[in-house]
Protein backbone atom coordinates (compact mmCIF):
# COMPACT_ATOMS: atom_id res chain seq x y z
CA UNK A 1 0.00 0.00 0.00
CA UNK A 2 1.37 3.29 -0.81
CA UNK A 3 1.06 5.33 1.90
CA UNK A 4 2.52 8.86 2.53
CA UNK A 5 4.98 9.43 6.21
CA UNK A 6 6.75 12.63 4.28
CA UNK A 7 6.08 15.18 2.31
CA UNK A 8 8.53 14.00 -0.58
CA UNK A 9 6.12 10.71 -0.74
CA UNK A 10 3.70 12.93 -2.44
CA UNK A 11 3.83 12.47 -6.19
CA UNK A 12 3.73 16.14 -6.98
CA UNK A 13 6.87 16.51 -4.72
CA UNK A 14 8.23 13.40 -7.11
CA UNK A 15 7.57 10.94 -4.92
CA UNK A 16 5.49 7.09 -6.47
CA UNK A 17 1.47 8.15 -7.33
CA UNK A 18 -1.18 6.39 -4.50
CA UNK A 19 -2.73 4.85 -7.62
CA UNK A 20 -0.82 3.73 -11.22
CA UNK A 21 -4.01 4.02 -13.11
CA UNK A 22 -6.62 7.17 -12.85
CA UNK A 23 -9.29 6.65 -10.64
CA UNK A 24 -12.41 8.84 -11.54
CA UNK A 25 -15.78 10.47 -9.61
CA UNK A 26 -17.78 8.81 -12.46
CA UNK A 27 -17.24 5.57 -13.57
CA UNK A 28 -20.61 4.16 -15.14
CA UNK A 29 -22.46 1.96 -12.92
CA UNK A 30 -22.88 -1.28 -15.84
CA UNK A 31 -25.44 -4.13 -14.45
CA UNK A 32 -25.54 -7.85 -15.49
CA UNK A 33 -23.38 -7.82 -18.72
CA UNK A 34 -25.12 -11.33 -20.12
CA UNK A 35 -28.78 -9.65 -19.32
CA UNK A 36 -27.68 -6.82 -21.56
CA UNK A 37 -26.03 -8.64 -24.47
CA UNK A 38 -29.05 -10.89 -24.50
CA UNK A 39 -31.05 -7.49 -24.67
CA UNK A 40 -28.67 -6.21 -27.49
CA UNK A 41 -28.51 -9.48 -29.75
CA UNK A 42 -32.73 -9.63 -29.00
CA UNK A 43 -32.63 -6.43 -30.64
CA UNK A 44 -30.59 -6.72 -33.38
CA UNK A 45 -33.05 -10.18 -34.26
CA UNK A 46 -35.69 -8.03 -34.00
CA UNK A 47 -34.21 -5.35 -36.18
CA UNK A 48 -36.20 -2.58 -34.35
CA UNK A 49 -33.23 -0.03 -33.05
CA UNK A 50 -35.49 3.44 -32.51
CA UNK A 51 -38.64 4.96 -32.58
CA UNK A 52 -40.08 3.67 -29.36
CA UNK A 53 -39.32 0.04 -29.76
CA UNK A 54 -40.40 -2.36 -26.87
CA UNK A 55 -37.31 -1.95 -24.90
CA UNK A 56 -37.82 1.86 -24.87
CA UNK A 57 -41.72 1.26 -23.54
CA UNK A 58 -40.58 -1.49 -21.17
CA UNK A 59 -37.76 1.38 -19.61
CA UNK A 60 -40.51 3.68 -19.42
CA UNK A 61 -43.18 1.69 -17.65
CA UNK A 62 -40.74 0.15 -15.39
CA UNK A 63 -39.45 3.65 -14.79
CA UNK A 64 -43.00 4.93 -14.14
CA UNK A 65 -43.60 2.18 -11.52
CA UNK A 66 -40.57 2.60 -10.00
CA UNK A 67 -40.66 6.53 -9.56
CA UNK A 68 -44.61 6.11 -8.90
CA UNK A 69 -45.82 8.19 -11.78
CA UNK A 70 -48.28 8.15 -14.33
CA UNK A 71 -45.86 9.39 -17.44
CA UNK A 72 -42.26 8.74 -18.05
CA UNK A 73 -41.22 9.81 -21.43
CA UNK A 74 -37.45 8.36 -22.03
CA UNK A 75 -35.77 10.99 -24.35
CA UNK A 76 -32.02 10.80 -25.66
CA UNK A 77 -30.51 13.08 -22.97
CA UNK A 78 -31.87 15.06 -20.20
CA UNK A 79 -30.56 18.09 -21.66
CA UNK A 80 -32.87 17.54 -24.79
CA UNK A 81 -35.30 16.36 -22.05
CA UNK A 82 -35.47 19.71 -20.17
CA UNK A 83 -35.70 21.49 -23.53
CA UNK A 84 -38.63 19.75 -24.29
CA UNK A 85 -40.38 20.09 -20.79
CA UNK A 86 -39.47 23.53 -20.62
CA UNK A 87 -40.82 24.15 -23.99
CA UNK A 88 -43.82 21.94 -23.51
CA UNK A 89 -44.71 24.07 -19.86
CA UNK A 90 -45.10 27.55 -22.16
CA UNK A 91 -42.38 28.94 -19.66
CA UNK A 92 -40.87 32.30 -21.34
CA UNK A 93 -39.36 35.23 -19.85
CA UNK A 94 -37.78 34.39 -17.06
CA UNK A 95 -37.43 31.04 -14.91
CA UNK A 96 -35.46 30.90 -11.97
CA UNK A 97 -32.48 28.29 -11.57
CA UNK A 98 -29.66 28.30 -9.36
CA UNK A 99 -26.25 29.07 -11.09
CA UNK A 100 -24.52 26.13 -8.84
CA UNK A 101 -25.46 23.47 -11.29
CA UNK A 102 -24.38 21.51 -14.12
CA UNK A 103 -24.32 24.33 -17.03
CA UNK A 104 -27.33 22.41 -18.66
CA UNK A 105 -29.93 23.46 -16.53
CA UNK A 106 -29.45 27.61 -17.54
CA UNK A 107 -28.66 26.52 -21.13
CA UNK A 108 -31.68 24.31 -21.50
CA UNK A 109 -33.44 27.40 -20.79
CA UNK A 110 -31.13 29.81 -22.94
CA UNK A 111 -31.75 27.82 -25.54
CA UNK A 112 -34.73 28.91 -25.71
CA UNK A 113 -34.21 32.57 -24.98
CA UNK A 114 -35.99 32.29 -22.00
CA UNK A 115 -33.40 33.78 -19.37
CA UNK A 116 -32.21 31.97 -16.50
CA UNK A 117 -32.14 34.44 -13.87
CA UNK A 118 -29.85 32.89 -11.09
CA UNK A 119 -30.80 32.47 -7.78
CA UNK A 120 -28.30 31.73 -4.57
CA UNK A 121 -28.25 28.22 -2.68
CA UNK A 122 -28.87 27.20 0.87
CA UNK A 123 -25.49 26.04 1.95
CA UNK A 124 -26.47 23.52 3.52
CA UNK A 125 -28.74 21.65 1.27
CA UNK A 126 -27.00 22.88 -2.34
CA UNK A 127 -30.20 23.58 -3.73
CA UNK A 128 -32.05 26.85 -4.36
CA UNK A 129 -32.74 28.65 -1.09
CA UNK A 130 -36.64 29.54 -0.98
CA UNK A 131 -36.36 32.86 0.40
CA UNK A 132 -33.87 34.07 -2.01
CA UNK A 133 -36.23 32.46 -4.88
CA UNK A 134 -38.96 34.77 -3.62
CA UNK A 135 -36.91 37.81 -4.05
CA UNK A 136 -35.92 37.04 -7.20
CA UNK A 137 -39.50 37.43 -8.90
CA UNK A 138 -39.71 39.99 -11.52
CA UNK A 139 -43.03 40.61 -13.48
CA UNK A 140 -41.67 38.54 -16.35
CA UNK A 141 -40.63 35.69 -14.31
CA UNK A 142 -42.81 32.34 -15.36
CA UNK A 143 -41.56 29.75 -13.90
CA UNK A 144 -38.87 28.02 -11.35
CA UNK A 145 -36.42 25.30 -11.72
CA UNK A 146 -34.91 23.41 -8.85
CA UNK A 147 -32.09 21.29 -9.13
CA UNK A 148 -32.32 18.23 -7.29
CA UNK A 149 -27.95 18.65 -6.82
CA UNK A 150 -26.36 15.50 -5.48
CA UNK A 151 -29.51 13.48 -5.36
CA UNK A 152 -30.08 15.38 -2.13
CA UNK A 153 -34.15 17.05 -2.50
CA UNK A 154 -35.06 21.03 -2.91
CA UNK A 155 -36.60 22.42 -0.13
CA UNK A 156 -40.03 21.06 -2.51
CA UNK A 157 -42.53 22.40 -0.26
CA UNK A 158 -41.08 25.71 0.46
CA UNK A 159 -40.75 25.79 -3.81
CA UNK A 160 -44.54 24.74 -4.38
CA UNK A 161 -45.98 27.37 -1.85
CA UNK A 162 -44.30 29.98 -3.75
CA UNK A 163 -44.69 29.08 -7.00
CA UNK A 164 -48.89 28.27 -6.31
CA UNK A 165 -49.15 32.12 -4.48
CA UNK A 166 -46.88 33.78 -7.39
CA UNK A 167 -48.60 31.79 -9.93
CA UNK A 168 -45.41 29.98 -11.45
CA UNK A 169 -45.00 27.00 -12.72
CA UNK A 170 -42.03 24.62 -10.84
CA UNK A 171 -40.02 21.72 -12.85
CA UNK A 172 -37.20 20.25 -11.23
CA UNK A 173 -33.96 19.11 -12.61
CA UNK A 174 -33.51 15.79 -10.82
CA UNK A 175 -30.08 14.68 -13.20
CA UNK A 176 -29.14 13.50 -10.25
CA UNK A 177 -31.67 12.01 -8.25
CA UNK A 178 -32.84 8.77 -9.70
CA UNK A 179 -34.02 6.39 -6.94
CA UNK A 180 -33.90 9.03 -4.15
CA UNK A 181 -37.41 10.45 -1.88
CA UNK A 182 -38.45 13.31 -0.14
CA UNK A 183 -40.70 12.82 2.79
CA UNK A 184 -40.87 8.93 1.38
CA UNK A 185 -42.21 9.96 -1.84
CA UNK A 186 -39.91 9.25 -4.91
CA UNK A 187 -38.36 12.06 -6.35
CA UNK A 188 -40.16 12.45 -10.20
CA UNK A 189 -43.54 13.46 -9.14
CA UNK A 190 -43.10 16.76 -7.89
CA UNK A 191 -43.65 19.98 -8.98
CA UNK A 192 -45.41 19.88 -13.40
CA UNK A 193 -42.32 17.62 -14.05
CA UNK A 194 -38.82 16.32 -13.36
CA UNK A 195 -36.75 15.24 -15.32
CA UNK A 196 -33.84 12.45 -15.16
CA UNK A 197 -30.59 12.21 -16.61
CA UNK A 198 -29.34 8.47 -17.88
CA UNK A 199 -25.61 9.57 -18.96
CA UNK A 200 -22.95 7.27 -18.60
CA UNK A 201 -21.50 8.61 -15.15
CA UNK A 202 -25.23 9.06 -13.49
CA UNK A 203 -26.74 6.40 -10.70
CA UNK A 204 -29.06 4.56 -13.61
CA UNK A 205 -27.07 5.10 -16.82
CA UNK A 206 -28.36 4.03 -20.68
CA UNK A 207 -25.57 5.30 -22.32
CA UNK A 208 -26.88 8.63 -23.05
CA UNK A 209 -30.44 9.18 -22.04
CA UNK A 210 -32.64 11.55 -19.99
CA UNK A 211 -36.58 11.04 -18.83
CA UNK A 212 -39.28 13.18 -18.40
CA UNK A 213 -41.47 12.52 -15.16
CA UNK A 214 -45.10 13.80 -14.90
CA UNK A 215 -48.90 13.01 -13.72
CA UNK A 216 -49.85 15.94 -15.82
CA UNK A 217 -51.69 13.91 -18.86
CA UNK A 218 -52.13 17.21 -21.07
CA UNK A 219 -48.23 17.93 -20.59
CA UNK A 220 -46.88 14.51 -21.14
CA UNK A 221 -49.02 14.54 -24.83
CA UNK A 222 -47.29 17.31 -25.37
CA UNK A 223 -43.88 16.06 -24.56
CA UNK A 224 -44.40 12.90 -26.31
CA UNK A 225 -45.45 15.00 -29.60
CA UNK A 226 -42.34 17.60 -29.30
CA UNK A 227 -39.85 14.55 -28.88
CA UNK A 228 -40.90 13.00 -32.03
CA UNK A 229 -41.24 15.99 -34.31
CA UNK A 230 -44.70 16.71 -33.62
CA UNK A 231 -45.79 13.14 -35.25
CA UNK A 232 -49.43 12.48 -34.24
CA UNK A 233 -49.37 8.87 -36.45
CA UNK A 234 -48.35 8.66 -40.23
CA UNK A 235 -47.71 11.61 -42.11
CA UNK A 236 -49.85 13.62 -39.49
CA UNK A 237 -47.44 16.92 -38.00
CA UNK A 238 -49.79 18.35 -35.71
CA UNK A 239 -47.13 20.37 -33.70
CA UNK A 240 -43.46 21.42 -33.86
CA UNK A 241 -41.85 19.19 -32.73
CA UNK A 242 -37.57 17.75 -32.54
CA UNK A 243 -35.75 14.65 -32.09
CA UNK A 244 -35.61 13.94 -28.31
CA UNK A 245 -36.27 9.77 -28.85
CA UNK A 246 -33.86 7.42 -26.66
CA UNK A 247 -32.62 4.58 -28.41
CA UNK A 248 -33.45 0.80 -28.47
CA UNK A 249 -29.71 -0.05 -26.81
CA UNK A 250 -30.40 2.71 -24.62
CA UNK A 251 -33.24 1.06 -23.37
CA UNK A 252 -32.00 -2.34 -23.35
CA UNK A 253 -29.47 -1.26 -21.05
CA UNK A 254 -31.50 1.07 -18.85
CA UNK A 255 -33.81 -2.09 -18.31
CA UNK A 256 -30.80 -4.24 -17.52
CA UNK A 257 -29.23 -1.18 -15.23
CA UNK A 258 -32.71 -1.12 -13.47
CA UNK A 259 -32.27 -4.64 -12.10
CA UNK A 260 -29.25 -4.23 -10.51
CA UNK A 261 -30.68 -0.75 -8.51
CA UNK A 262 -29.95 -2.61 -4.97
CA UNK A 263 -26.60 -3.70 -5.47
CA UNK A 264 -25.43 0.14 -6.91
CA UNK A 265 -27.16 1.90 -3.93
CA UNK A 266 -25.63 -0.62 -1.42
CA UNK A 267 -22.12 0.09 -2.88
CA UNK A 268 -22.47 3.65 -3.15
CA UNK A 269 -23.46 3.94 0.84
CA UNK A 270 -20.93 1.05 1.45
CA UNK A 271 -18.34 3.89 0.00
CA UNK A 272 -20.07 6.90 1.36
CA UNK A 273 -19.50 5.49 5.06
CA UNK A 274 -16.17 4.74 4.00
CA UNK A 275 -15.09 8.05 3.22
CA UNK A 276 -17.02 9.06 6.42
CA UNK A 277 -14.90 7.14 8.57
CA UNK A 278 -11.65 7.67 6.36
CA UNK A 279 -12.38 11.82 6.89
CA UNK A 280 -13.57 11.90 10.57
CA UNK A 281 -12.31 14.53 13.01
CA UNK A 282 -10.27 16.20 9.64
CA UNK A 283 -10.64 19.48 10.46
CA UNK A 284 -11.53 21.97 7.36
CA UNK A 285 -13.11 18.59 5.41
CA UNK A 286 -16.38 18.20 6.07
CA UNK A 287 -18.52 15.26 3.96
CA UNK A 288 -21.22 16.48 2.32
CA UNK A 289 -24.07 14.57 4.42
CA UNK A 290 -27.26 12.83 3.01
CA UNK A 291 -30.25 12.15 4.91
CA UNK A 292 -30.26 8.43 5.59
CA UNK A 293 -33.92 8.31 6.54
CA UNK A 294 -34.34 9.43 3.08
CA UNK A 295 -33.94 6.74 0.06
CA UNK A 296 -30.78 7.96 -1.91
CA UNK A 297 -28.50 7.04 -4.62
CA UNK A 298 -25.33 8.10 -3.13
CA UNK A 299 -24.06 8.72 -6.43
CA UNK A 300 -21.85 11.48 -5.44
CA UNK A 301 -19.33 11.63 -2.52
CA UNK A 302 -19.18 15.47 -2.05
CA UNK A 303 -16.51 17.19 0.41
CA UNK A 304 -16.19 20.90 1.12
CA UNK A 305 -12.48 22.17 1.77
CA UNK A 306 -12.55 25.25 4.57
CA UNK A 307 -9.24 26.85 3.58
CA UNK A 308 -9.30 29.38 6.50
CA UNK A 309 -9.61 25.47 8.61
CA UNK A 310 -7.85 23.33 6.75
CA UNK A 311 -5.01 25.31 5.92
CA UNK A 312 -5.20 24.03 2.42
CA UNK A 313 -6.69 25.41 -0.62
CA UNK A 314 -9.61 23.25 -2.53
CA UNK A 315 -7.68 24.01 -5.67
CA UNK A 316 -4.27 22.99 -4.03
CA UNK A 317 -5.62 19.74 -2.82
CA UNK A 318 -7.24 19.26 -6.12
CA UNK A 319 -3.44 19.08 -7.99
CA UNK A 320 -2.21 17.43 -5.44
CA UNK A 321 -4.74 14.65 -5.81
CA UNK A 322 -4.16 14.82 -9.51
CA UNK A 323 -0.69 13.96 -9.25
CA UNK A 324 -1.50 10.77 -7.11
CA UNK A 325 -3.89 9.92 -10.33
CA UNK A 326 -7.16 10.57 -7.98
CA UNK A 327 -8.76 12.35 -10.37
CA UNK A 328 -11.36 14.11 -7.93
CA UNK A 329 -13.52 17.19 -9.67
CA UNK A 330 -14.34 20.60 -8.79
CA UNK A 331 -18.32 20.29 -9.34
CA UNK A 332 -19.89 22.82 -10.71
CA UNK A 333 -17.20 25.40 -10.61
CA UNK A 334 -17.43 27.94 -11.45
CA UNK A 335 -20.87 28.34 -11.69
CA UNK A 336 -23.16 28.85 -14.52
CA UNK A 337 -22.95 32.69 -14.02
CA UNK A 338 -19.29 32.98 -14.21
CA UNK A 339 -19.57 30.96 -17.49
CA UNK A 340 -20.76 32.20 -21.17
CA UNK A 341 -22.75 33.23 -22.20
CA UNK A 342 -23.79 34.24 -18.56
CA UNK A 343 -20.84 36.36 -17.34
CA UNK A 344 -21.16 38.49 -20.39
CA UNK A 345 -24.98 39.00 -20.30
CA UNK A 346 -25.04 39.48 -16.06
CA UNK A 347 -21.26 40.50 -15.19
CA UNK A 348 -22.53 41.45 -11.74
CA UNK A 349 -24.49 38.37 -11.00
CA UNK A 350 -22.39 37.25 -8.82
CA UNK A 351 -23.22 39.81 -5.93
CA UNK A 352 -26.46 37.71 -5.56
CA UNK A 353 -24.67 34.96 -5.11
CA UNK A 354 -22.59 34.84 -2.36
CA UNK A 355 -23.18 30.92 -1.01
CA UNK A 356 -22.87 29.76 -4.71
CA UNK A 357 -19.64 31.92 -5.00
CA UNK A 358 -18.12 30.36 -1.64
CA UNK A 359 -19.41 26.61 -2.11
CA UNK A 360 -18.41 26.83 -5.47
CA UNK A 361 -14.54 27.43 -4.41
CA UNK A 362 -15.05 24.77 -1.42
CA UNK A 363 -16.55 21.74 -3.01
CA UNK A 364 -14.87 18.42 -4.54
CA UNK A 365 -16.48 15.21 -5.94
CA UNK A 366 -14.52 12.14 -4.54
CA UNK A 367 -14.12 9.15 -7.12
CA UNK A 368 -16.94 6.18 -6.05
CA UNK A 369 -19.10 3.87 -7.86
CA UNK A 370 -19.25 0.53 -8.70
CA UNK A 371 -15.04 0.18 -9.60
CA UNK A 372 -13.61 1.90 -6.54
CA UNK A 373 -12.94 -0.33 -3.34
CA UNK A 374 -12.95 0.48 0.37
CA UNK A 375 -9.11 0.26 0.01
CA UNK A 376 -8.94 2.71 -2.36
CA UNK A 377 -10.96 5.20 -0.37
CA UNK A 378 -9.19 4.22 2.80
CA UNK A 379 -5.91 5.23 0.26
CA UNK A 380 -7.75 8.52 -1.16
CA UNK A 381 -8.81 9.98 2.79
CA UNK A 382 -4.58 8.70 3.55
CA UNK A 383 -3.48 11.87 0.70
CA UNK A 384 -5.86 14.14 2.23
CA UNK A 385 -5.30 13.20 6.01
CA UNK A 386 -1.73 13.31 5.29
CA UNK A 387 -1.95 16.74 3.20
CA UNK A 388 -4.49 18.71 6.19
CA UNK A 389 -2.24 17.51 9.03
CA UNK A 390 0.79 18.38 7.42
CA UNK A 391 -0.58 21.85 5.47
CA UNK A 392 1.84 24.43 6.30
CA UNK A 393 4.93 22.09 5.46
CA UNK A 394 3.54 20.94 2.18
CA UNK A 395 2.75 24.50 1.04
CA UNK A 396 6.04 25.38 1.95
CA UNK A 397 8.30 23.00 0.58
CA UNK A 398 6.13 23.08 -2.52
CA UNK A 399 6.30 26.93 -2.48
CA UNK A 400 10.10 26.19 -2.69
CA UNK A 401 10.32 23.86 -5.36
CA UNK A 402 8.28 26.25 -7.74
CA UNK A 403 10.48 28.42 -6.52
CA UNK A 404 13.56 26.12 -7.69
CA UNK A 405 11.41 25.72 -10.54
CA UNK A 406 11.47 29.81 -11.77
CA UNK A 407 15.38 29.72 -10.91
N1 LIG B 1 -28.62 18.69 -15.03
C1 LIG B 1 -27.66 18.34 -14.17
C2 LIG B 1 -27.76 18.80 -12.75
C3 LIG B 1 -26.58 17.54 -14.58
O1 LIG B 1 -25.60 17.20 -13.73
C4 LIG B 1 -26.53 17.11 -15.94
C5 LIG B 1 -25.43 16.29 -16.41
C6 LIG B 1 -27.59 17.49 -16.80
C7 LIG B 1 -28.61 18.29 -16.31
C8 LIG B 1 -27.60 17.10 -18.23
O2 LIG B 1 -27.73 15.71 -18.38
P1 LIG B 1 -27.34 14.98 -19.78
O3 LIG B 1 -27.80 15.85 -20.91
O4 LIG B 1 -25.83 14.81 -19.78
O5 LIG B 1 -28.09 13.67 -19.72
C9 LIG B 1 -20.55 14.81 -16.70
C10 LIG B 1 -21.66 14.41 -17.65
O6 LIG B 1 -21.26 14.53 -19.01
C11 LIG B 1 -22.94 15.15 -17.44
O7 LIG B 1 -23.94 14.32 -18.00
C12 LIG B 1 -23.24 15.33 -15.97
N2 LIG B 1 -24.40 16.14 -15.72
C13 LIG B 1 -22.06 15.93 -15.25
C14 LIG B 1 -22.31 16.03 -13.77
O8 LIG B 1 -20.94 15.07 -15.41
P2 LIG B 1 -18.26 15.88 -17.14
O9 LIG B 1 -17.82 17.07 -17.90
O10 LIG B 1 -17.84 15.77 -15.74
O11 LIG B 1 -17.89 14.52 -17.93
P3 LIG B 1 -16.51 13.75 -18.04
O12 LIG B 1 -16.42 13.23 -19.43
O13 LIG B 1 -15.41 14.58 -17.54
O14 LIG B 1 -16.72 12.46 -17.12
C15 LIG B 1 -16.72 12.53 -15.70
C16 LIG B 1 -15.92 11.38 -15.14
O15 LIG B 1 -16.48 10.14 -15.48
C17 LIG B 1 -14.48 11.34 -15.62
O16 LIG B 1 -13.67 11.15 -14.50
C18 LIG B 1 -14.40 10.13 -16.55
C19 LIG B 1 -15.52 9.25 -16.11
N3 LIG B 1 -16.20 8.57 -17.24
C20 LIG B 1 -16.95 9.31 -18.08
C21 LIG B 1 -17.60 8.70 -19.12
C22 LIG B 1 -18.44 9.53 -20.08
C23 LIG B 1 -16.06 7.20 -17.38
O17 LIG B 1 -15.35 6.56 -16.60
N4 LIG B 1 -16.72 6.60 -18.41
C24 LIG B 1 -17.51 7.29 -19.29
O18 LIG B 1 -18.11 6.68 -20.20
O19 LIG B 1 -19.83 15.87 -17.23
Amino acid sequence: MNSKVAIGDLAIAGGQPAFTDPIHVGRPNIGNRERFLTRANEMLDRNWLTNRGPFVREFEQRVADFLGVKHCIATCNATVALEIAIRASGMSGEVIVPSFTFVATAHALQWQEITPVFCDIDPRTHCLDPEKVERMITPLTTGIIGVHLWGNPCAVDALSDIAGRNNLMLMFDAAHAFGCSWKGRMIGSFGLAEVFSFHATKFLNTFEGGAVATNDDALAAKIRLMQNFGFAGYDNVIYIGTNGKMAEFAGAMGLTNLENIKAMIECNQRNYRAYRRGLSGLTGVSLFAYDETERGNYQYVIVEVNEGLSGVSRDFLVEILHAENILARRYFFPGCHRMEPYRSYFPHAGLLLPETERVCRRVLALPTGTTISEEDIDRVCGVIRFVIENAETVQARLARQELALVH
